[in-house]
């Protein structure tokens, strides 16, 4: 199997870093996002606190009257949900500006698979402090990130190094990593296979690794088999878009390797037309845009970019694909194919299209024309010029 890179982002007391950021008289103090805890006597519980607060022993679930007892003199919010929705869309922007392949976990939680990014990013530590960085500089708020072979590993790895951690898990260090870890580190061991596995003896993963595997299948089914693999470092779960269409894309070999710009040019239109119009019999729209450039010798590379809003036109996918193109194609290569891809459908179109303008709606008409005629016409009835 292909050797991946997992990186797993997941940021600091999301919410009551927000909270931090927006007010900066409450950094370096306990703060605590939840119900009112009305000097103790409040119900409900703490939806999040900062690390200042996590001092006194309050955490998420707790509550919110036992925190009150823990640190009176913490600072108790309500929270703002919407300011946090907020946020976690320009972190996730961060996020595919990085590389389409993002799989959001939750509001401030995702997994990246940068296999292959070295060209662009460099060693995979390089590209982890990048995406730290920049979620800092964009949003002033601290994101831990683990890397690793795997997605559970990578998990695991951003969850030891917080805060403001980043750890990275080299192959040939998974299994010293896990063994000696307890089992309620591993995904999917929650206190009832918690239970199990200890009246089986298991402690740690390393006790699990040891176990004979029928055992566990017998005990815990798949799950059993499932963990042994997981012990041993195995984690087939590749990164995946939550989107059930992941992407949309169109790519074309040539039949003759070229260099020439006009030809590119006019193939990445062709493209952008094909991808465009699948895109809207799916009735989908993406925000990411995504290029492959194949040249003579088989190298292949990727370029993309992420619009600050979705879309399915053909002028918004072909500029941007010519756009990419040219910041980094130099005319010396020959080119064997071209691709392109859009990808990252998190919004809903229904949703998408309420806050649609007049002008946009009219576009949309045009183009549903233009594939009608296509459509019975043929493919060359309707040209565009370049
Ligand atoms: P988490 O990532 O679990 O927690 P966190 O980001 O606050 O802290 P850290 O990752 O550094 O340990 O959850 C993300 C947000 O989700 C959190 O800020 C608030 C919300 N949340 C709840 O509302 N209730 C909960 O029980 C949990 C766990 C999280
Ligand atoms: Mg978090």
């Amino acid at each position: 199997m292909l050797a991946h890179t997992i990186v797993h982002i997941d940021m600091d007391a999301f919410f009551a870093a927000i909270e931090q950021v927006d007010n900066p008289s409450l950094k370096g103090k306990p703060v605590v996002i939840g119900a009112d805890p009305k000097k103790g006597q409040g119900r409900g519980v703490v939806s999040t606190c900062s690390y200042e607060a996590r001092k006194f022993g309050i955490h998420s679930a707790m509550p919110i009257s036992k925190a009150y007892q823990k640190c009176p003199h913490a600072i108790f919010l309500p929270g703002r949900m919407s300011r946090y929705h907020e946020m976690s869309e320009r972190i996730f922007k961060i996020l595919y500006d990085f590389t389409p392949d993002v799989e959001p976990i939750s509001v401030d939680e995702a997994f990246l698979d940068i296999t292959g990014t070295e060209r662009i990013h460099g060693p995979a530590l390089d590209a982890g402090l990048k995406i730290k960085k920049s979620i800092k500089e964009k949003t002033g708020l601290i994101a831990s990130v683990g890397i690793a072979p795997i997605k559970m590993a990578a998990k695991i790895a951003s969850d030891l190094c917080k805060p403001d951690g980043i750890l990275e898990i080299k192959k040939d260090h998974l299994i010293d990593f896990l063994w000696p870890l307890p089992i309620e580190k591993l995904w999917g061991v929650g206190p009832k296979t918690k239970a199990i596995l200890n009246g089986l003896g298991i402690k740690t993963i390393r006790d699990l690794a040891h176990h004979e595997r029928e055992d566990l299948c017998q005990k815990l089914g798949e799950t059993g088999d499932h963990l042994y693999c997981l012990s041993h470092g195995i984690d087939q779960r590749s990164v995946e878009f939550n989107d059930e269409v992941k992407s949309v894309s169109h790519e074309h070999t040539f039949q003759h390797d070229t260099s020439d710009k006009e030809v590119l040019h006019r193939t990445f239109l062709y493209l952008s037309e094909k991808v465009s119009r699948r895109l809207r019999v799916e009735k989908l729209r993406g925000k990411t845009i995504t290029i492959k450039v194949r040249y003579e010798g088989f190298k292949t590379y990727t370029r993309a970019v992420t619009l600050s809003v979705s879309t399915n036109f053909i002028d918004d996918i072909y500029s941007n694909a010519r756009n990419l193109f040219e910041g980094f194609y130099t005319a010396a290569n020959k080119v064997r194919l071209l691709g392109v891809r859009v990808s990252n459908f998190k919004e809903l179109y229904i949703q998408d299209s309420l806050f649609k303008e007049n002008a946009k709606e009219k576009k949309e008409r045009i183009h549903k024309a233009v594939d009608l005629i296509k459509n019975k016409y043929g493919e060359k009835s309707i040209h565009r010029a370049i």
